[in-house]
């Protein structure tokens, strides 16, 4: 996969070289390109903003300076052509897997891409649709992502009436809250996004358990020692039965969500993806203890 990010901070992006992200870029399974929107303004002041037509606070982002930048990176030409991408941080140990040859999942084996589509531009604002477990799973098949982050009061919104042209186009939010801008916003969507493409995380199985998979939150972890400062480890774990501990864990995601976000055990319900255990189990959760 390839991620462009266009935006007013580079330096904002640093983030996205460590840890996992820059493990990926290391495999070859990801390249990232982060590229200084002002490279693409035209006056002395590399004045990227203006005042919004109809009055109003602040500034709006220019139409003139986001089309050539959305153009450019989409084609890889111009200024977007020779910004460097992004190296991992540190030299990560990579240990070779059966499915990767050892060479990392990039271009490896010289396979022929499918059906060239267009990439998928995706616009942080607060105005947007939510971000979602779902969306990441979606997002992490792509070829080619490319995220425009806005400042100010947002950006002229023909650039995105004009974007179609080449991108398919996708306001999203990552929550009900205002952010200055949409960098760190990004930095939240890669990495949801990021850890799910195969070869990614070392162990394969460990997102069939995340919170959202099965549209519950994850419950509680243990870890040694049995005991600790006076409290110990749920039994059952001991119990060496795989069927009785994978009952438990169901029914602490179950008490867990009912909990927290009582609105995704209405979703279960209405999805027809509750069980007769589940109902009966939180039924006698929600009780109050006799
Ligand atoms: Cl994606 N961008 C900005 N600027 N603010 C936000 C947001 C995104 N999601 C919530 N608030």
């Amino acid at each position: 996969m390839r991620i462009d990010v266009v935006t007013i901070f580079p330096e904002y992006l640093e983030p996205l070289r460590h840890a996992l992200l820059g493990k990926a870029i290391e495999k070859g399974i990801l390249q990232v390109g982060v590229h200084n929107l002002r490279a693409w303004t035209h006056d002395v002041h590399q004045a990227v903003d203006d005042s919004p037509y109809g009055g109003g606070p602040g500034m709006v982002m220019k139409p003139g300076v986001w089309g050539p930048a959305l153009d450019d990176v989409a084609a890889h030409t111009g200024p977007a052509a020779d910004a460097v991408d992004l190296t991992s941080s540190t030299p990560h140990r990579i240990t070779p897997t059966k499915a990767d040859g050892g060479m990392g999942q990039g271009d490896a084996g010289g396979v022929e891409k499918k059906d060239k589509k267009k990439p998928l531009l995706v616009v942080p604002t607060p105005a947007g649709k939510p971000f979602t477990q779902d969306m990441a799973e979606r997002w992490s098949a792509e070829d080619h992502l490319v995220f425009a982050c806005g400042r100010y009061e947002g950006i002229d919104q023909r650039v995105f009436e004009d974007a179609q042209e080449r991108y398919r186009v996708e306001e999203v939010s990552i929550g009900d809250y205002v952010l200055i801008g949409g960098e760190v916003a990004v930095l939240v969507m890669a990495e949801a996004v990021v850890r799910l493409i195969p070869g990614v995380l070392g162990n394969q199985a460990s997102h069939q358990e995340d919170s959202f998979q099965d549209g519950l939150l994850e419950g509680p972890s243990y870890t040694k020692p049995r005991s600790w400062r006076g409290l110990d480890v749920p039994e059952v774990l001991f119990s060496g039965n795989h069927g009785k501990v994978a009952q438990w864990r169901r029914e602490q995601s179950l008490e867990r969500t009912l909990r927290n976000r009582p609105d995704l055990i209405e979703e279960l319900e209405r999805r027809g993806d509750m069980s007769e255990a589940d109902r009966t189990y939180l039924q006698s959760a929600s009780e109050p203890d006799a």
